[in-house]
Order: C-alpha cells, then sequence, then structure tokens
C-alpha cells in the first residue's frame, strides 16, 4: 500500500531538495506538499517533479487548523514530515512573532491533526540550535540541555518541547531530527553560503559578522534528507536523532574557499558588525543515528561545496529573479546598502 504523506514546507530549501530526492526514486509514496509560499518558498525549485500523478501541491499554511483538519480528512496521511518553518536567525531577530506563530503554533497545528486523525509517524525537523552555543570543545549530543539563545531558535525549541509532549501525553509517534547547518542547491540567498557566492559573483563586498571566527559544522543537504526519511521509517517513538557530517568550519574559512573556488579576491571580504547574540560554535555528534539507523554521511565537503557553487553559476537566474525581488528590502535592512 502506497504510503500517504504529507510534507510542509515543500518549496522551500531543504523541502524542495527533499522532495526532488525522494520523489525520482519512491512511488510508494503520494506526497502532498503544503507550503505557504513565503519570501523563501519558491515552486520553481520542484519544476522537475510537479507532474508526477503521486505529487500534490496545495498553497497553505500550517497554522490553518481548517485547512490542516481538511487536508488530513482528504488524504487520511500516514506520515507527516513538518519542514516548514521561518528559517533566517537574522531575520528572527529583526521581528519574532512570525517565527512563534508558524515555528510553535504551526507545528501544534500539525499535532493535534494527528493526534485526531492518528498517523503512523510525524518527523519534525529540528536544529543544532536549540543546544545553543559550544566553548572551543565538545559535541552536541541528545543529552544535552535545550538552550536555545535566539528567537529562531526559541522557536524551534518550543516546537520540539511540544512534539515530545504529544509522544509523553498521547503516545503519538514521533520522531525529531536535529541537523547542523545545510548547504547545496536552491538555498535562498540570505543564507551564508549562497549570499558570499551571489555576492562575489556580483564582485560585492562579503560581510562578515564580528571576528568571522564563529564556527559552523556544514552537511550537503541530500545527507540531511537522507537522514529524514530514514528517521521518519525506522526511528523510535520519542527519540531525538543529531544528524551532521562532523565538517567543522569557520565562517572565514568557507568565505575565503568560496573566493578561491571563484577566482575572486579577498579585497572584497568586509568585516561587519556581529549578529547579536551570536552563538560560537556549532558541532554535532551523530552516533547515535549512525549506529541506530545505519545513517551516515555520503558526501565530502570539497566536492559538494564545489558542486554547490558550480549550482549557483549554472541557475543565475533563479537567484536574479529572487534577488531583485522582495529579499533587496530585507537586504537593506540588515546591510544597511543595496
Ligand atoms: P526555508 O526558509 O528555505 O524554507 C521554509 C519553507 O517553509 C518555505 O517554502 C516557506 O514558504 C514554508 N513556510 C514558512 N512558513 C510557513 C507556514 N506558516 N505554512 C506553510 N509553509 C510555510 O528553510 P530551510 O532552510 O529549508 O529549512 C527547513 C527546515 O529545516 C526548517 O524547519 C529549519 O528549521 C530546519 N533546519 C534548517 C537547517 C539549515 O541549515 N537551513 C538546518 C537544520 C534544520
Ligand atoms: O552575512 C552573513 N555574514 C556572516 O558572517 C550571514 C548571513 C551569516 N554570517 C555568519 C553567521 C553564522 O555564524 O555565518 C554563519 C552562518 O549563518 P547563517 O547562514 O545565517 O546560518 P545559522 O545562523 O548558522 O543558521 C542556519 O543553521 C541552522 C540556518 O539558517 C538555520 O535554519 C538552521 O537551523
Amino acid at each position: 500500500m502506497a504510503k500517504k504523506v504529507l510534507v510542509t514546507g515543500g518549496a522551500g530549501f531543504i523541502g524542495s531538495n527533499f522532495l526532488n530526492y525522494v520523489l525520482r526514486q519512491r512511488d510508494d509514496w503520494e506526497v502532498v506538499n503544503l507550503d505557504k509560499l513565503t519570501y523563501a518558498g519558491n515552486l520553481e525549485n520542484l519544476k522537475e517533479i510537479e507532474e508526477k500523478p503521486n505529487y500534490t501541491f496545495v498553497k497553505g499554511d500550517i497554522t490553518n487548523n481548517e485547512l490542516v483538519n481538511y487536508l488530513f480528512e482528504k488524504y487520511r496521511f500516514d506520515y507527516v514530515i513538518n519542514f516548514a518553518a521561518e528559517s533566517h536567525v537574522d531575520r528572527s531577530i529583526l521581528g519574532s512573532e512570525v517565527f512563534f506563530r508558524t515555528n510553535v503554533v504551526g507545528t501544534n497545528v500539525l499535532l493535534e491533526a494527528s493526534r485526531r486523525f492518528g498517523i503512523e509517524k510525524f518527523l519534525q525537523v529540528s536544529t543544532d540550535e536549540v543546544y545553543g552555543s559550544l566553548g572551543e570543545t565538545g559535541l552536541f549530543t541528545e543529552q544535552t540541555p535545550l538552550s536555545p539563545n535566539s528567537p529562531y531558535s526559541s522557536s524551534k525549541a518550543g516546537a520540539d518541547l511540544m512534539a515530545k509532549s504529544f509522544h509523553h501525553t498521547y503516545d503519538l509517534p514521533v520522531v525529531i531530527t536535529r541537523c547542523s547547518n545545510n548547504y547545496g542547491p536552491y538555498q535562498f540567498p540570505e543564507k551564508l553560503i549562497p549570499l558570499m557566492i551571489i555576492n562575489a559573483l556580483n564582485d560585492k563586498e562579503l560581510p562578515v559578522y564580528g571576528d568571522g571566527l564563529n564556527v559552523r559544522d556544514w552537511i550537503y543537504v541530500i545527507d540531511h534528507n537522507r537522514a529524514v526519511e530514514l528517521a521518519l521509517e525506522n526511528g523510535k517513538p520519542g527519540e531525538v536523532y543529531n544528524v551532521g557530517a562532523s565538517r567543522e568550519m569557520k565562517n572565514i574559512e568557507i568565505v575565503k574557499l568560496i573566493l578561491k573556488i571563484l577566482g575572486k579576491p579577498e579585497s572584497l571580504i568586509k568585516y561587519v558588525k556581529d549578529r547579536p547574540g551570536h552563538d560560537r560554535r556549532y558541532a554535532i555528534d551523530s552516533s547515535k543515528i549512525q549506529s541506530e539507523l545505519g545513517w551516515k554521511p555520503s558526501f565530502e565537503f570539497e566536492e559538494a561545496i564545489v558542486q554547490t557553487v558550480e549550482w549557483y553559476l549554472k541557475n543565475k537566474s533563479w537567484w536574479e529573479r529572487i534577488i531583485s525581488g522582495e529579499y533587496q528590502k530585507y537586504y537593506e535592512t540588515q546591510y544597511g546598502q543595496r
């Protein structure tokens, strides 16, 4: 029997890579993609799969109780995968309300419908940022206490706690994945890697926050999505699985690497005012998902970052359409220039 799958936020960066990956190889899933198409949602990302008979797109908001209940009634989902979120830390610092609404209230609406109609598994796509910040050493494990620092990460932590409580109280089969920083095609150019690639291509300054020594742990988006698929199907209800590829990099190292790949000068780098409350270091211990579910990363950073840069070179029209629109206003507010 085909599985009925509700994917939320499937027009965003990770969700669209997930759908492109999963629908290419699985005819045993009937997928409904519920996405509000905020500034970050783009149906162009899904051109390859939009005609598939086992794929349906619904434009709508996960906080809309009526719509969500209607979809559950109509499709009787077996699986729910919740990618939908407001995802950018800097935007959450400029205004937190929509982060609370989508990330916490929206997740609650999906959990309530899942409880009411019954489902086989609910996969909450979370982030390592819920653990807060690390010092020079150590790794986040699933036992690390939640200590989110930004409005974005607190809203994600709130959603995680809500999801966990639905498992504890109602026995809803919830699984949570907490992944580190993703990179790859279709990432919105407000995030570090695409922003730096595009600015460098346009010979624009590359704005590095603070001293540039903050550390992020990078994973190719397909490796994250393979973990999501595996945790959905084989993850134990009530459990959390950290996902990461053990590829820590200082921001300045990433920026210099991008310039090197593109053959652009380091003089484009500009150190700018630090992000308020900027987490210093993230690093993930993913040994649990490796030993319990048999997942391991399959993309080498050195190769995948070059492929990612090449994707942005080949898909100029994709990002040019984005940066000419709404995004331009945000750029002016965040960086004080065009
Ligand atoms: P994104 O911002 O690129 O995409 C978010 C998608 O959700 C968009 O298509 C948007 O239209 C949709 N959306 C937003 N609000 C909605 C609402 N109220 N109702 C329905 N749809 C709505 O984000 P992303 O980087 O693809 O992240 C996806 C998920 O993965 C998020 O939950 C994020 O917290 C998590 N995550 C991201 C990273 C990362 O590095 N980007 C790492 C770990 C976890
Ligand atoms: O212009 C910039 N200059 C800069 O120095 C931007 C946009 C970022 N940075 C720094 C801030 C961070 O230390 O680069 C690092 C990465 O920044 P982002 O791309 O904004 O990612 P981050 O804040 O680490 O959060 C990301 O990873 C975890 C995603 O956006 C989240 O959705 C995910 O949960």
